[in-house]
């Protein structure tokens, strides 16, 4: 095989903004092309290629792909569940759109492997909620969980009819400290280090009690590369693989930074965010993810937060 030419789409989110760099470390800088719809800042665009591009304009993804020789793709561009139930048919039209785009040029131009993240958003109320099984009951009731779950089943299908190699990760709440979240429900579990470090204070919008899977965003782009870079006759399961590292309640968490800021106070007023948690599963069975191609978490609670309340304290430091 030749050299991979990777195009990553939401190169400038949560995790695109991590992703990149680490794709770029592997590849080469000039062999990983950044797309996005947001203008990038200067060091992001002094750091290698950059296309201003939209995924719900078919024509544009397709050009770039055809005129760089585009070989991979990562489409991470979505609305995250918060921000979909305040715009649902927004959040629809680029949850699904934007999909059937990537799917449909990555047909066209014979793309040799494809990755879209799912969540763990494709999980409901019925679903059993501790170690929740790769294959269970899913009946999501939000717009995102939705979207992801039609998602996941149009990739099979992809699969199936087209045999394309795509590969999924249903992510749990992910944790970092570069780009702040885009509109999700765990959002808070990133806001908490920022609250904690700047005022000692933070008013989180779920209740304490509220348990969810969470991961730091590290074991994100680790798994998300080893789960790429698997052997094609690994990758079993063509929806979405569950994986986890950590699960834990916003009580957890206040408990555990405060084993380094013993003064940090944390109250709770629950939102309609409160809601979409409640849907969603407390623990995840990643045994499959583990087996199949050697999935394994490095990052437990301690861990995580010892990371994040080093590196957000070094922002703030500098931000003076
Ligand atoms: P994000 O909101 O931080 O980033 C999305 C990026 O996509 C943004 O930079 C945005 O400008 C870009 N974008 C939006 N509309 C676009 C369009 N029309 N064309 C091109 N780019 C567009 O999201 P994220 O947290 O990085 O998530 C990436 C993917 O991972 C999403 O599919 C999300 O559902 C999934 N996921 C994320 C988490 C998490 O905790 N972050 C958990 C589970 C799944
Ligand atoms: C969200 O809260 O919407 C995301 C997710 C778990 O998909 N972080």
């Amino acid at each position: 095989m030749g050299i991979e030419k990777i195009m990553i789409i939401g190169a400038l989110g949560q995790i695109g903004s991590e992703l990149t760099p680490a794709l770029r470390n592997i590849y080469g800088t000039d062999n990983v092309i950044a797309c996005d719809l947001k203008e990038p800042g200067p060091d992001f665009k002094e750091s290698g290629p950059f296309f201003y591009s939209d995924v719900l304009d078919k024509e544009n993804i397709s050009s770039i792909v055809e005129k760089n020789g585009v070989t991979q793709i990562y489409h991470l561009a979505a609305y995250l569940s918060a921000k979909a139930e305040h715009n649902p048919a927004m959040a629809w039209k680029l949850n699904m759109e934007g999909l059937f785009n990537i799917l449909d040029v990555a047909i066209e131009n014979n793309i040799n492997k494809l990755f879209w993240p799912s969540s763990i958003a494709v999980f409901g109320p019925t679903t059993p909620k501790v170690n929740t099984p790769q294959t269970c009951m899913m009946e999501p009731n939000t717009v995102y969980g939705i979207s992801k779950k039609a998602g996941e089943g149009w990739c099979e299908w992809y699969h199936k009819k087209y045999g394309l190699d795509i590969r999924s990760l249903r992510y749990p709440g992910l944790i970092s400290y570069k780009t702040l979240p885009g509109g999700g429900t765990t959002d808070y579990a990133v806001d908490i280090f920022h609250g904690a470090v700047a005022n000692k204070r933070y008013h989180c919008y779920l209740n304490g009690q509220t348990k969810l899977p969470m991961m730091y965003m590290d074991d994100a782009v680790r798994g998300t590369i080893e789960l790429m870079e698997a052997d094609a006759d690994n990758i079993k399961i063509k929806s979405s693989y569950n994986i986890t590292s950590m699960s834990f309640t916003p009580a957890e968490l206040t408990a555990e930074i405060q084993k380094t800021i013993p003064e940090f106070i944390c109250d709770y007023q629950p939102d309609e965010r409160q809601r979409i948690a409640d849907s969603w599963p407390q623990s995840i069975d990643d045994s499959k993810a583990c087996e199949e191609w050697g999935w394994r978490h490095q990052y437990d609670l301690p861990k995580m937060t010892s990371e994040m309340l080093k590196h957000v304290g070094k922002l703030q430091m500098e931000s003076f």
